[in-house]
């Protein structure tokens, strides 16, 4: 913000006259008291400008004689303040968020993360760029636009592996030296149905006496990766066998609902399936 300007030498119109006539006074207007003219007419800084707050300066010099009446002169001259990289670009928030679902294309644009600066032309150009990620992934699961600071999604996402990523991402703007901020993304990755109910072995092989009325064959439960509803799971049996077999269905315990008689039918292989439950 702040900004030396060089002293302009200003010369006299009257340095020919001599005696009292010839003494001249200058005044300086439009200095907003950071700058002033001294006897010798050379204007100078009396305090630091800041080209953020003012870019330029409308001055007028009046060089008056001594004379009676005095005579004078003005001269007009615009005082244009350059720019220093002295602002830092500045992100429109601290932290940002965002929800995807874990079966979101690659490509897709999540979010745009903006940062300005006060500075002006190079020292004011901000350029975006990833600088860390957590957890860290073997290729970044993110990218972001150098000049836009759209992030985009360049890896597939699994919630089943992980559920959330923060992103740091830097603006830094083109100022010798460059200045930078950081700012946090946080990516929720949302569940979505992508994995079956599974056994944990595709075969069970269960003896059962033919005199009980009716009895426990065992619990058959299936897993689930997902969460929610997306993990819920229902239980049938493909053939009951007239009703002789019953399945819990939201559990997957397998019971006998009549007394089985081993000399007509020996054995019944059952097939249970299981489907999302609704
Ligand atoms: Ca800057
Ligand atoms: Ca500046
Ligand atoms: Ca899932
Ligand atoms: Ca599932």
């Amino acid at each position: 913000m702040l900004c030396f300007l060089s002293c302009i030498p200003y010369q006299s119109p009257y340095t020919l006259h001599t005696g009292f006539n010839g003494l001249v006074v200058y005044t300086l207007k439009g200095g907003e008291g950071k700058m002033d003219i001294d006897t010798s007419g050379l204007i100078v800084l009396e305090t630091e400008l800041d080209r953020e707050k003012q870019g330029f300066y409308n001055l007028t010099v009046i060089a008056s004689d001594q004379g009676q009446p005095p005579l004078s002169t003005a001269l007009n001259l615009m005082v244009v303040v350059d720019d220093v990289n002295d602002n830092p670009p500045v992100f429109s928030s601290s932290r940002y968020e965002t929800s995807v679902p874990e079966d979101e294309v690659l490509g897709k644009a999540l979010l745009t993360v903006y940062a300005t600066d006060l500075d002006a032309g190079a020292n004011a150009l901000v350029k975006y760029s990833i600088i860390s990620q957590q957890p860290p992934t073997s290729s970044p699961m993110f990218v972001v636009n150098l000049t836009t600071g759209q992030l985009s999604l360049s890896q597939q996402l699994d919630y089943e592996t992980t559920k959330q990523f923060e992103v740091e991402v830097e603006a830094s703007d083109g100022g010798q030296p460059s200045l930078s901020a950081t700012t946090l993304v946080i990516v929720h990755v949302l569940d979505v149905n992508d994995n079956p109910p599974e056994f944990n072995q595709p075969y069970y092989n269960v003896s059962v006496l033919e005199n009980l009325q009716s009895g426990n064959l065992g619990v058959f439960s299936a897993t689930d990766l997902d969460i929610g509803v997306n993990a819920l799971i229902s239980y049938s049996l493909q053939d009951d066998f007239a009703g002789t077999f019953y399945i819990d269905s939201s559990t997957g315990k397998l019971t006998t609902t009549k007394s089985l008689d081993r000399e007509t039918v020996d054995s019944y292989e059952l097939k249970i399936t299981v489907s999302r439950q609704i």
